[in-house]
C-alpha cells in the first residue's frame, strides 16, 4: 500500500553500518524530533525482470576495450527499488544493535546463564511486543502464510522483516511460537520435543506449498543468543548467505531436536558460544563477574 513517507522528515546524525558488499546502509537519526534508525538496502536483480530491464534502461557507455565493454544502466523507477526499514522511535539499545563494532566469543555455562545472563534478559532485552502483535493478529496478519493455532505445540509462521519476498534467492521467514513461556534455546528439554518437531515438519511443508522451495532447500536454525527472547526459527535460503546463520550463532534445528533427544537437559546445562558485540550490555556483565 502507498503510505506517506515517515522517512520525509529523517534527519541523518550519523552512519552505524554501512557494507558494499551487502550492499546496505544503517543511519542514526532523528524524524520528528524521535531517535531513528533508517536501514536502506539495495535487493537482488530479479530474474524475471531482467529483460524488461535490459530492453526499458539506458545505458551509458562507462569504457570500451576489445570484447570488453562497461556501461552505467539507469533502469526504470520500479525496477530500481530500495528497500527501507524504519525503526522509530528507536532505543539507545537498537542503536548499539546495528553499530559496526568489534565483537567477542563469549562461553556461557549453565551458571553462567542463570546468574548473569537471565537476570539481565529479564531487565533489559528487547520488547517484544511485535511478536505479540503478530501473534494476536494486531500486526502482519495479511503476510502469516501458516499457523498452527495449538497453544502448546502451535506456531505462525510469516516472511521475516529482512525479506521483501520479491525473489527466493533471500527467502527468509519465521516461526514464532505460540507459547509464551520460552525465551531462548536455554529453556528447551525434551517436553519440547513435540512442539520443535511441529515447527520443523509444518514449516518445511508450508514453505514448500507456498513457494516450492524443499526441505533440502532450507537453512532452519535458532539464534543463540537472540535479540528478542520469545521462541522462534528461523527458516532461510540455503542458497543465501543470511546475516546470523554462522556457526557462532546458528542452531540448525534438527541438531537441537537430536540433542534434546539425547539429553533432556542438554541447553539448560551445556555450555553455550556466542558472539557480542563491544559495548553489550550483556557483555559488560560478562566482564564484570570477571568471565572476558
Ligand atoms: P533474533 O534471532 O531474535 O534476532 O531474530 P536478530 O534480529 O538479531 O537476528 C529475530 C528475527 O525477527 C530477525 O530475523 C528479524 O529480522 C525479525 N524481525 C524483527 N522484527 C522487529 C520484526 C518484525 O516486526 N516483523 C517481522 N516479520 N520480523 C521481524
Amino acid at each position: 500500500p502507498a503510505l506517506h513517507s515517515p522517512v520525509s522528515g529523517f534527519t541523518t546524525e550519523r552512519v552505524l553500518r554501512d557494507s558494499a558488499r551487502e550492499k546496505t546502509l544503517f543511519v542514526h537519526g532523528k524524524i520528528d524530533d524521535q531517535e531513528a534508525i533508517v536501514i536502506l538496502e539495495k535487493t537482488p536483480i530479479r530474474q524475471d525482470t531482467v529483460d524488461e530491464m535490459l530492453k526499458t534502461s539506458t545505458l551509458k557507455l562507462e569504457m570500451k576495450n576489445d570484447i570488453y565493454s562497461t556501461y552505467q544502466l539507469q533502469a526504470p523507477a520500479h525496477l530500481n527499488e530500495i528497500k527501507t526499514t524504519v525503526i522509530c522511535p528507536a532505543t539507545e539499545k537498537h542503536v548499539k544493535k546495528y553499530l559496526r563494532q568489534e565483537t567477542f566469543l563469549i562461553e556461557e555455562s549453565g551458571d553462567d546463564y542463570t546468574a548473569i545472563t537471565l537476570p539481565y534478559i529479564s531487565s533489559q532485552s528487547f520488547s517484544v511486543q511485535w511478536v505479540y502483535n503478530i501473534l494476536e493478529k494486531k500486526a502482519e496478519a495479511d503476510r502469516i502464510i501458516f499457523e498452527d493455532p495449538d497453544p502448546n505445540i502451535g506456531f505462525v509462521l510469516l516472511p521475516d522483516f529482512k525479506w521483501d519476498q520479491k525473489q527466493l534467492h533471500d527467502l527468509y521467514l519465521i516461526a514464532i511460537v505460540h507459547r509464551k513461556d520460552r525465551k531462548s534455546l536455554r529453556d528447551l528439554t525434551s517436553d519440547d520435543l513435540p512442539l520443535l518437531k511441529n515447527i520443523q515438519e509444518k514449516g518445511q511443508e508450508a514453505i514448500k506449498k507456498q513457494y516450492g522451495v524443499p526441505p533440502s532447500k532450507l537453512r532452519v536454525y535458532l539464534h543463540y543468543q537472540p535479540s528478542y527472547y520469545h521462541l522462534h526459527v528461523h527458516f532461510t535460503s540455503l542458497e543465501y548467505d543470511a546475516p546470523g546463520s554462522g556457526v557462532e550463532r546458528a542452531h540448525l534445528l534438527s541438531d537441537v531436536i537430536q540433542n534434546l533427544q539425547a539429553d533432556s537437559q542438554y541447553y539448560s546445562s551445556r555450555t553455550i558460544t556466542f558472539p557480542l558485540c563491544a559495548d553489550n550490555a550483556l557483555l559488560l556483565r560478562f566482564k564484570e563477574a570477571g568471565k572476558l
